[in-house]
């Protein structure tokens, strides 16, 4: 059987797949809450030829493809025919446990490269894949292995993210190669079919950003009855036909076509015959032929291609092609009926009870089928999921407690200017990046030492010429840290992109990036895309919270903390100290690592404070790593205790002093990570849920010794849930503080006190709390 017949087939069958699993999860799983279960069969039936092609054909083993979400039942039926994929699993689409609504790494598996999802984000991952790989590359990393493209099939309604914009630009400014972008052009979105003449932008923008283009329009058919007398009208006639109308018409079908058609330019002459000389149903089949339905075209296509300089396929396509659904503008969620299911199934010469066989109405073809799917390269390896071994830690001892003040900012730059001038296996493979904001988050002295990375060398010109500056910015293949520009979402791509290096090449970064913190928030999907794929990296955020008070409230981060806790596979700490930060970075190298690790998140600040002088031991590197330690433990008998975390631990330590006076057993909790501990605590309820009676956690630990009518203040330097959950552990009444407004201009201190989180504030809560102690200690601070 040659190629073509046996990709035609394959085609068919892989529709009829896709459709059948949506329509069994609808329509034949018992539905037992009555809601809608869903599923794309017009967004899978746009993408069928294209993926057909690709996945049997075109694509080799080390290519890795960002596929459409919600083309996902095409997917799955692909990988079901190259037997990835169980029917089980299929039967269950949508279902706990079965195969996902969204391809996704992490709960469909091996066969998932890039999960998608949240549009935009998939395709935008492309480039950072490829731009990881060419720095992998480039320090011989990849001892070899062949370079993959990295393939995104993209809808054409996903072009709006503005992420897209954002990482082409980027892609550009490193120049991106070995990377496909395939748009599936069927000019409907989810509400509506897209504007006329989308296709005109579309092209220049990809031109303008360096990338070739190839519009994939007409399929052979087509150019065939182009080439006929006439044809040329014909041709003329679909160019100027709007959007709405061929989508109705290819709906409606080849009655419509022909009343259209002759309606319209059928007086003249030749035309008419070219359209005459054809069935209903073949002239439905030439007007629906367009290029990205056409396996033949496809393929001469993607076979043309033989560099590796940015490609984006144009595809003309039909969303719901092939399928009663076709061309309908509320196709999207559209569901065909159970008589339509029938009547296709009908079509394929599929039996009832059989609609899972994979050769079922193929008995003839089944044995050349099977030999052609034994062969198809892409599935030379089912390994697509790698480990890579663990670099081992760095051998710093945590700096010398500094004897001057410090922020936490500055000890993270001191920490990796001493890992700069280590020569460990995990400093060779860190990959630092900061979107635009390198200087400025204290990573300088790390790039002085280990350089921009770019294929090819630039030198930094002021440095040539003697200019003095503080900064080395020199770029080459060996450089160590990624100069991004000041998209918080291409820093997020780009850190997921490179906390799977591991998985996607075998090979491991350690990726470590930094931002303003209050601009998590610009970049917040791409992060949770990063963490739902199992991205390790290290995130590192300064300034942070009102403490960085002239810049104002445009700068200021009031929900970060929230944000670190409530994300999943992302562990977030708040150190206040140097030696606090030393240790959790240390933590963090091999977190990232682990196979049930995570992502760590890291918020600092620029607030110098005065250091606690103590030696390290392990038993406090421990409690710092699980997310507090009694800085001052309470005495036998306390009423109040202070809990604090981050940069506010001056005004927490003061009021502590202020109210000791006539409160001796006062005691002060330095939280280094409410996350932890409060992940901590719901592991341990759960545990005890589960019959385990000795279950214990950090945080339970730490209160055990506050008596139950003690109360607790909590302060920090963010929004006041962060820590308002800590009275709940044990019952102890508490007063959270923390912000909540926007913030403002002013010194540390006014916004403190605007706060109501300086000293002041935290002895007024405090004296709450005790309703019987008059509020003696505000006379001392006044
Ligand atoms: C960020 C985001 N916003 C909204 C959605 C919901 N959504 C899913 S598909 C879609 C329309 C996509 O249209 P297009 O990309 O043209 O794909 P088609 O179904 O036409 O192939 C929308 C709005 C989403 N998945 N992600
Ligand atoms: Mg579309």
């Amino acid at each position: 059987m040659d190629e073509l017949k046996a990709l035609s087939l394959l085609e068919r069958k892989v529709v009829w797949l896709a459709t059948w699993m949506i329509h069994n999860a609808n329509h034949v799983r018992p539905n037992l809450d009555g809601m809608k279960v869903g599923g794309h069969q017009a967004s899978s039936a746009s993408l069928a030829t294209i993926m057909t092609a690709l996945y049997f054909s075109v694509l080799r083993p080390q290519d890795r493809c960002a596929v459409k979400p919600h083309a996902s039942p095409i997917f799955h039926g692909i990988q079901y025919l190259l037997g990835r994929q169980t029917r089980a699993k299929m039967e269950n689409f949508r279902g706990f446990g079965g195969a996902q609504s969204y391809p996704s790494r992490t709960k469909d598996g091996e066969t998932v490269d890039i999960s998608t999802g949240s549009v935009g984000l998939g395709a935008a991952f492309t480039i950072f894949g490829s731009l990881m790989q060419d720095h992998l590359e480039a320090k011989g990393a990849l001892k070899g292995q062949p370079l993959g493209r990295f393939v995104a099939l993209v809808g054409d309604a996903e072009l709006d993210e503005g992420n897209i914009f954002e990482a082409l630009l980027e892609g550009w400014k490193h120049g991106l190669r070995n990377c496909w972008w395939i748009i599936d052009y069927n000019r409907q979105s989810l509400d509506a079919i897209v504007r006329e003449g989308l296709h005109g932008p579309i092209v220049s923008l990809f031109k303008s950003v360096g990338w070739d283009i190839v519009v994939l329009k007409y399929g052979d058919l087509l150019e065939e009855a182009f080439a006929e007398p006439g044809g040329d009208v014909l041709r003329d006639w679909i160019d100027r036909c709007p959007n709405q109308l061929y989508s109705t018409l290819a709906f409606q079908g080849g009655a419509a076509w022909r009343a259209r058609l002759l309606d319209e330019i059928g007086d003249q002459g030749p035309v008419s015959a070219l359209i005459e000389r054809r069935s209903d149903e073949a002239l439905a089949a030439l007007m629906t032929n367009l290029a990205g339905h056409d396996m033949a075209a496809l393929l001469r296509s993607f076979r043309a291609i033989d560099h590796d300089r940015p490609v984006c396929f144009l595809a003309y396509t039909i969303k719901g092609f092939g399928l009663p659904l076709q061309g309908h503008k509320d196709n999207h969620s559209g569901l065909m009926t159970v008589a339509q299911t029938e009547t296709l199934r009908d079509a394929m010469q599929i039996r009832a009870g059989h609609e899972w066989d994979k050769f079922e109405g193929l008995a003839r073809e089944e044995a050349a089928l099977t030999r052609f799917l034994t062969a198809v390269p892409f599935a030379a390896t089912d390994k697509r999921h790698h480990k890579a071994a663990t670099l081992a830690l760095p051998d710093w001892v945590p700096a010398e407690p500094s004897t001057t003040a410090i922020s936490t900012q500055h000890a993270f730059g001191q920490l990796m200017h001493a890992l700069a001038r280590s020569d460990g296996e995990l400093a060779a493979r860190v990959l630092t990046m900061s979107p635009d904001v390198t200087v400025s988050t204290n990573l300088g002295a790390w790039v002085n030492r280990r350089g921009l990375f770019g294929r090819r060398e630039l030198v930094d010109l002021f440095r040539a010429q003697r200019v003095p500056s503080t900064q080395k910015w020199d770029f080459g293949p060996t450089g160590q840290h990624l100069e991004l520009g000041i998209a918080e979402m291409n820093l997020f791509l780009a850190l997921g992109a490179a906390g799977l290096t591991h998985s996607l090449f075998g090979e491991r970064l350690i990726p470590i990036g930094t931002l303003y913190d209050p601009f998590i928030a610009r970049g917040l999907d791409a992060l949770n895309y990063a963490c739902y794929q199992d991205a390790r990296f290290i995130l590192v955020a300064t300034p942070s919270g009102v403490t960085l008070a002239p810049e104002g409230g445009a700068h200021q981060s009031i929900g970060s903390p929230l944000i670190g806790m409530a994300q999943p596979g992302l562990v977030s700490f708040e150190p206040a100290y140097a030696d606090e930060l030393a240790v959790i970075l240390q933590w963090s190298f091999g977190h990232v690592q682990e196979d049930d690790g995570g992502s760590v998140y890291l918020r600092l600040s620029t607030r110098m404070i005065d250091q606690p002088r103590r030696p390290m031991n392990p038993d406090l590197a421990r409690q710092i790593v699980e997310g507090g330690y009694w800085l001052r433990p309470p005495g036998p008998n306390p009423d109040l205790i202070v809990a604090y975390s981050g940069a506010i631990a001056p005004e927490a330590i003061e009021a502590v002093g202020l109210m000791a006076e006539d409160r001796r057993d006062i005691g002060l909790l330095a939280i280094t990570s409410a996350d932890r501990l409060y992940h901590d605590f719901q592991a341990a309820c759960r545990a005890r849920e589960a019959g385990d009676g000795a279950a214990m956690c950090a945080v339970e630990q730490l209160l055990c010794v506050v008596p139950q009518h003690c109360g607790v203040v909590s302060v920090v330097d963010g929004h006041p849930a962060g820590l308002g959950w800590l009275g709940s552990v044990r019952g102890h009444r508490q007063r959270a503080l923390g912000v909540e407004r926007f913030g403002q201009t002013g010194t540390a201190a006014d916004l403190y006190r605007h706060n109501g989180i300086d000293a002041a504030g935290i002895v007024r809560a405090g004296a709450s709390l005790s309703r019987n102690r008059p509020i003696r200690h505000l006379r001392h601070i006044a």
